[in-house]
Order: structure tokens, then C-alpha cells, then sequence
């Protein structure tokens, strides 16, 4: 098995970069420094003309975007219990995982880079005062979520949905949202930070949970 994952330190990367430990496979971590540019490099470009992560190669196939990464390691890594297996358990999970992707991920993008958005710099100012309080609600659905986990979002497993999870929180603290305000995700994240596998990814990235800072008073 010959696999490839591109991923960025503090990226949306990091679930399937989680997902690829936690399976306990080979896989060839390949960083990419988004700060540096490095995603819009010649070669990068090549492999990715959107000049994302994250890339999963596989046996020379490239493969882009979270969700089909993740649903083709979960074909090919049962034992990573990426998604659970069947029902309606599978369903909801796969459908928490959509919204995460396709709704609360951009909402802190038109945050973290409204540049993408709109070249007017009052419109983006406005943009990112806009889009901390929708990324606050979406957070807040995620604590309702974190508030059943029994004992990970979707059952008995770890899976890419608690990967995500960590992520978006995390990112909230750029955003100034304080993680401990969230106690029920705060304390999932941290427990699955804390799984030896997990721990290896985040090590690898040279993550630090909080990035919250309070406001100087
Ligand atoms: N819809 C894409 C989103 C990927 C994405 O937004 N990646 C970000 C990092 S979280 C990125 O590579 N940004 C670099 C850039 O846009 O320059 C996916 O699901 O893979």
C-alpha cells in the first residue's frame, strides 16, 4: 500500500492526517507551509490546481477534498472506524460531516481570509466581524452535539467527525472564541488529542490546542 497525504499544520488536513494514525497504517506525510505559499508552488499546482490541502495519493491516484478522502480511506481502513459502519448512526455522521465541510469550515474562511471574498477592505472587515458570530452558532451546535457524545461524536469509535471537531474549535480561538466556553468540545478535544495515535498527528503538526488569547484589558 503506497499512500501519500499532503497536509498543513493546523489545516482542515489534519482529519484524514488524524484518520491515517488512528488506522495504524504506512503513509507518507508530505507538509505543506500555507504561510509559505508552499500550496501554490509549480509542482504543488500540478497535483492540486486548486492549491489546497488536503491531498491523499494513493497508488499514484489524487485524490482531493475532505469527504472523498475520508470515505475512500473508510473503504479501504475498516479498522479506522472513520465513520461508523452501517445505519442510522453511519447516516448522521456523514451528514455532520457535509455541514462541517461545506457550511462552518467557509464561515471561518470569510474569517480567517475575506481577502477570497471581496477586495474591499471595509467589506471584508465587515465580512469578519459577520462571520465570527455565525461561526460562534455553528460552534454552538457542535457543544449541543459534544453534550451526547457516548463517548465520541458517533458511537463507540473516534472518528473523522471528533477530527473535525478539534479542528473547527481550534480555529475558533483565532477567531476569539474561547474553546473553554465550549466545555463539552473542549473536553472531547482534548480527549481525543490525547489518544496515542491522535497525539502522533498532533505532534507532527506541533499543534497547540488553545490559540485563544483574551483581549488585553
Ligand atoms: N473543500 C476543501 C477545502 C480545503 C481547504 O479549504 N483547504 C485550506 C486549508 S483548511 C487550504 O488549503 N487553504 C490554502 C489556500 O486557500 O490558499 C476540502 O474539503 O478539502
Amino acid at each position: 500500500m503506497s499512500l501519500k497525504l499532503f497536509f498543513a499544520p493546523g489545516a482542515c488536513s489534519f482529519v484524514p492526517h488524524a484518520m491515517l494514525e488512528i488506522a495504524g497504517v504506512n503513509f507518507e506525510p508530505a507538509m505543506i507551509k500555507l504561510h509559505k505559499g508552499e500550496q501554490r508552488t509549480a509542482d504543488y499546482l500540478l497535483l492540486n490546481p486548486r492549491g489546497q490541502v488536503p491531498v491523499l495519493v494513493d497508488e499514484g491516484d489524487v485524490i482531493t477534498q475532505i469527504v472523498a478522502i475520508l470515505l475512500h480511506l473508510d473503504a479501504k481502513l475498516p479498522q479506522a472506524h472513520i465513520f461508523p459502519a452501517s445505519g442510522q448512526a453511519r447516516t448522521h455522521a456523514l451528514s455532520m460531516l457535509a455541514w462541517m465541510n461545506n457550511t462552518v469550515h467557509p464561515t471561518f474562511t470569510h474569517f480567517f481570509m475575506p481577502q477570497k471574498f471581496s477586495d474591499d477592505e471595509a467589506a471584508q472587515q465587515a465580512m469578519r466581524t459577520f462571520a465570527v458570530e455565525r461561526y460562534r452558532e455553528c460552534l454552538q451546535e457542535i457543544e449541543a452535539l459534544a453534550a451526547k457524545a457516548s463517548p465520541w461524536l458517533f458511537g463507540e469509535h473516534p472518528g473523522a467527525v471528533d477530527a473535525y471537531a478539534l479542528t473547527l474549535l481550534r480555529w475558533g480561538g483565532y477567531a476569539g472564541i474561547d474553546p473553554t466556553t465550549l466545555p463539552a468540545t473542549w473536553a472531547l478535544v482534548q480527549r481525543f488529542a490525547a489518544l496515542p495515535a491522535v497525539a502522533q498527528a498532533v505532534e507532527r503538526e506541533r499543534l497547540q490546542l488553545n490559540v485563544y488569547q483574551a483581549p488585553a484589558t
